[in-house]
């Protein structure tokens, strides 16, 4: 399918989708929300790893397109704020592993897509913030949740108040993107994740992303049980029987998915 402002590339089972609007730093419009929502409608079920990238030299993602959102009324307002939870619940949701390869600004929306991956990645060059406040508003794509959630109450304050941007090594440093890298490095070392994830069982790897997100706003004995419940699901699959006969034949395993 043909995108406007996105892009959908697939390479043997991983696939990566680039925001691609350079000319807007890849700000986040509503066309850019649809075309994000039918890319990730259109992934095959054979897809194991996600990664999510913007184009051009200088941002991931500069976030919600502030041109588009300062004319809209509070009923496209509203729209707009149940599209973007939509993509990012669904983003969140796939069974796949999701990678952010943050190449550059990620700003607002652009840092709140971010946070909606399982793994944050970020180049050398990398600027995260949610400066919404400078612009009288707040984070309205999740931001507010998955960041406090990620790096605790008072730091997300501290950014959220002062709608700062931090560099890649004080994001890495709070916690909120797992390594920082040259920026020529970034994608290969994504990809490098993503090839290390192939190798392992695909329903084991979805079982533990459900089992960890929705054990993460529950108490610990209701979340113990959702793992225990993943833990048995999968004995009813080709994966487990293979995972561990391939272990007592000393050979690596073949996993289907299956
Ligand atoms: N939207 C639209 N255009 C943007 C943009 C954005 N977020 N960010 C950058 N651009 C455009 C610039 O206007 C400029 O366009 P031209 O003037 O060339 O036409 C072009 O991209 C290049 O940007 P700059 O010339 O500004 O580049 P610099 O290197 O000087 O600065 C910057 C880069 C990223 C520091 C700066 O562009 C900047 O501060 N951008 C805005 C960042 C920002 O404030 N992001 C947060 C946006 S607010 C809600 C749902 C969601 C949200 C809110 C409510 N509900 C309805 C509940 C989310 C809000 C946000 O994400």
């Amino acid at each position: 399918m043909a995108y406007e402002n996105i892009r959908l590339e697939t390479q043997g089972a991983i696939a990566t989708l680039t925001i691609d609007r350079p000319k807007a730093l890849n700000a986040l419009n509503s066309k850019t929300l649809q075309e994000i929502e039918s890319a990730l409608h259109s992934l095959s079920p054979d897809t194991r790893a996600l990664i999510v990238t913007g184009g051009g030299e200088k941002s991931f993602v500069a976030g919600a397109d502030i041109a588009e959102m300062s004319t809209i009324s509070a009923a496209q307002a509203r729209e707009f704020a149940a599209q973007g939870h939509r993509v990012l619940m669904m983003l969140e949701s796939l069974p796949c592993p999701t990678i952010a390869a943050v190449n550059g600004f990620a700003l607002g929306g652009g840092c709140e897509l971010a946070l909606a991956c399982d793994l944050i990645y970020a180049s050398e060059k990398a600027k995260l913030g949610l400066p919404e406040v400078t612009l009288g508003v707040i984070p309205g794509f999740g931001g507010t949740q998955r960041l406090t959630r990620l790096v605790g109450k008072m730091r997300a304050k501290e950014l959220i108040f002062t709608g700062g941007h931090v560099s890649a090594a004080q994001a890495k440093e709070y916690g909120l993107v797992l390594e920082v890298l040259p920026p020529e490095k970034l994608m290969e070392h994504c990809r490098t994740v993503a090839e290390k994830l192939l190798k392992n069982g695909p329903l084991a790897i979805s079982q533990a992303k459900r089992v960890i997100e929705f054990g993460a706003d529950q108490d610990l004995r209701a979340a113990n049980e959702l793992e225990r419940q993943g833990f048995a699901v999968l004995f009813g699959s080709e994966d487990q029987r293979e995972g561990m006969k391939a272990f007592l034949e000393k050979r690596p395993a073949g996993f289907t998915g299956k």
